[in-house]
């Protein structure tokens, strides 16, 4: 079986026929940015199953316009922490279906974008760039941190659960009363790769505080964890310039959204730390954030380094040996820790295995600013590894180890994303 064959068929395996789970038994229902990756990936091979992708997400939409992290579909699966922790049929706005009441990296728009150049519907585009534009002003209305430009993220789940970055803000969080529930992931991964029982704790005290306040607090500020993060401003950046060209494919004013994504440009590249030669979050209620985490290179993404700024990006830290990139001793790259960070552990979800959705956003933005033999080498070294290991979770970057779940939907669709590449 060629590699793409297997791909679709772990992607076929995964697929309720309504939504394509993350995976099999440790992710039973709908996630949000999985959606979308899957959505990109299936683009090439199914457009039309890519659009159900799509239209299935959209179900789980706010009235306010925010698409949630988690649609619950209904189901016969056993998955904890579920439904109940959000409570989000007494919440206003709520759809019918139970959903999660926070969001996820909005890659909607960039995979709708994929899937109409690989398979132009002008009827799909004016069914869904309502809704997308509606999730895009909801980041800008509910979540922009004044002053900064960018807009905050109010959980770690919002973005990468568990990376070191998220640490001193989550170790402020209050867990006094807040008991250790059943998880159902522990029962299928080990407990070192996965998070804590104290991170879930820390977790569970933030959806309460946000839980009392319908998941709408008057100001992002308001919240008990408020972080300015790269990759989701990043992808909200770029998803805005997707947004802005569906909009002019049919014949929707593209100014909100182009204007948007100049502004977030603005802002991201305001965060450049010149002796670093990186780029700096910040975690509203503590000042800066910690570095050395793959978030320091997200504007690439975005497409924000000038050529000088994308060439240190890349020469002292995706690609050098010592921190993100392959070396001898750790093959298997982008690391999603700095292999210097006395934070990184290989086998530690995102805490430095690598991602092979991390490795496509890095991909595009290293092709976004010009540096293709770069990029060429990234998508090389991680199609090389899913041959070798398979579609999994994640990776442990020294001897490309499966960890996690196995045979994970996004690693597959964006294998296939990746093989249908010029
Ligand atoms: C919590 C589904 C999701 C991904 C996230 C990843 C993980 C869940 C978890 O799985 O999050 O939402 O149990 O840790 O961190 O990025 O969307 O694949």
């Amino acid at each position: 079986m060629s590699l793409a064959d297997e791909a679709r068929a772990v992607l076929a395996r995964n697929d309720t026929g309504l939504f394509v789970k993350p995976s099999q038994r440790l992710y039973p229902f709908q996630w949000n940015w999985d959606s979308a990756l899957v959505a990109a990936g299936l683009a090439a091979v199914d457009p039309e199953r890519a659009r159900t992708e799509v239209r299935s997400l959209l179900l789980g939409q706010w009235a306010d316009g925010m698409v949630p992290h988690i649609v619950f579909h209904p189901q016969d699966v056993e998955y904890r922490p579920g439904p109940e922790l959000w409570g989000s049929d007494s919440c206003d706005g709520a759809p019918a279906l139970p959903t999660s009441g926070l969001t996820q990296p909005p890659v909607l728009a960039t995979a709708v974008r994929i899937v109409h150049e690989a398979a132009p519907d002008q009827a799909f585009v004016e069914e869904v760039a309502p809704a997308l534009d509606a999730w895009h002003r909801w980041f800008h209305r509910e979540r922009a941190v004044e002053g900064s430009g960018l807009v905050a993220i109010l959980h770690p789940w919002e973005s990468a659960d568990n990376a070191p970055r998220f640490d001193r803000a989550l170790a402020r969080v209050d867990v006094e009363g807040v008991s250790r529930i059943e998880r159902t992931d522990q029962a299928q991964i080990a407990a070192a790769e996965r998070p804590t029982d104290l991170d879930y704790r820390r977790y569970l005290a933030v959806v309460a505080s946000l839980r009392a306040c319908g998941y709408r607090p008057a100001a992002p500020a308001d919240a008990p964890f408020t972080y300015l993060d790269l990759p989701l401003n990043s992808i909200l950046a770029a998803a805005e310039d997707d947004l802005a060209w569906l909009q002019s494919e049919v014949g929707v004013d593209p100014s909100r959204a182009e204007a948007a994504a100049a502004g977030l440009r603005t802002a991201l590249a305001a965060t450049w730390d010149e002796e670093a030669g990186a780029y700096r979050e910040r975690d509203l209620h503590g000042g800066e954030g910690v570095t050395g985490t793959v978030a320091d290179l997200f504007p690439l993404y975005a497409g924000v380094p000038d050529e000088r700024q994308a060439r240190r990006l890349v020469d002292e830290h995706l690609l050098a040996s010592d921190r993100f990139g392959p070396s001898p001793s750790a093959p298997w790259a982008v690391t999603t820790v700095s292999k210097s960070s006395p934070a990184f552990d290989p086998r530690n979800y995102w805490r430095g295995p690598v991602w092979i959705n991390v490795n496509w956003f890095l991909v595009r933005g290293l092709e976004r600013c010009g540096l293709r033999a770069e990029a060429n080498e990234l998508r090389r070294l991680t199609l090389d590894l899913v041959a070798r290991s398979g579609f999994s979770e994640y990776y442990e970057p020294t001897t490309g180890e499966p960890l996690g779940s196995r045979e994970f939907s996004w690693s597959a669709s964006l294998t296939l994303e990746f093989l249908s590449e010029p």
